[in-house]
């Protein structure tokens, strides 16, 4: 289920200031809608109701969406159950080769030379060792088939599997108590996702798709792929994972999309 199908409502003809306000404004109102924090249709007046100030005006309702916004993040957090599983789906319903996305063009991937590249660890894990790929592969695998969703409106099912990260985790002594796991990619695209999503059993570093190693577009050697986040907290190329108590707001977060994107 798409999410720009879930909203279209939302955006039905308007005349004026008004909807030019709305379409300005699409991706966080899509996202409040998405999570049915507000129901029926939101409009500009429920949403000044919700904060008793004057919405008329652009950077106001900016600063309006980004409350509700962020609020919601803390909702998100809190319902937020870690035991929970995501739905699974059938081998025959994988789409091979998967959907691309990144903030460039695809002919604008620079692949990864595996004979240079190793996984580094930094934060608040004990042993920091860098890991090469063969020793990645060394660790047990996780398969599942699960949906991505990307806030662009479009999903696919996906075979991946690798090893699972709360295994890894662990094995590096990771504080898990910690609040944020933070992935830098090589394109220097940074997401993090907090501590009880890393550690959700359906969270793994990708090492395969489809059964075989991860293309170049997709993000070979590594990747995330976790079933309880949309698809832009899922980062291609990882160079490096931080373990870390400090906020910090990722690629996405910095056009406008919640911190949290849980599913
Ligand atoms: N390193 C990196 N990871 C990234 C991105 C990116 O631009 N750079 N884009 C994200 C977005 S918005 C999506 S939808 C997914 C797309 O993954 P796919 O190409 O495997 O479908 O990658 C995510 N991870
Ligand atoms: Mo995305």
């Amino acid at each position: 289920m798409s999410i720009i199908r879930r909203s279209t409502s939302l955006f039905q003809p308007r005349r004026g200031p008004e909807q030019r306000i709305l379409t300005e404004n699409r991706a966080l109102i899509e996202d409040i809608d998405r999570r049915k924090l507000l129901r029926g249709a939101v409009s500009l007046g429920a949403l000044s109701m919700l904060t008793g100030c004057d919405v008329a005006e652009q950077p106001q309702v900016q600063s309006v969406l980004r409350t509700v916004s962020s609020f919601n993040d803390r909702v998100q957090a809190a319902i937020f159950d870690p035991n929970r599983l995501a739905p699974t789906y059938s081998e025959a319903q994988v789409v091979n080769p998967p959907r691309f996305n990144a903030y460039y063009e695809i002919e604008n991937v620079k692949p990864i030379d595996i004979s240079g590249w190793k996984l580094e660890l930094a934060g608040l894990i004990n042993d920091r060792r860098p890991w090469n790929i063969e020793q990645i592969y060394a660790l047990p695998e996780q398969e599942e088939i699960i949906k991505h969703i990307c806030v662009e409106g479009w999903d696919y099912i996906g075979q991946w599997s690798g090893p699972n990260l709360r295994h890894f985790l662990t094995l590096v002594g990771a504080d898990l108590t910690a609040k944020y796991v933070a992935f830098h990619g090589n394109d220097d695209y940074l997401e993090v996702i907090d501590m009880p999503s890393a550690l959700h059993p359906q969270t793994i570093l990708a090492t395969k798709y489809a059964r075989e190693p991860i293309t170049d577009p997709f993000g070979y050697p590594l990747r995330l792929r976790t079933a309880v986040k949309l698809g832009f907290k899922n980062p291609k190329w990882i160079r490096a994972i931080e373990v870390t108590n400090t906020y910090q707001e990722g690629f996405w977060e910095k056009q406008g999309f919640n911190w949290f994107s849980g599913l």
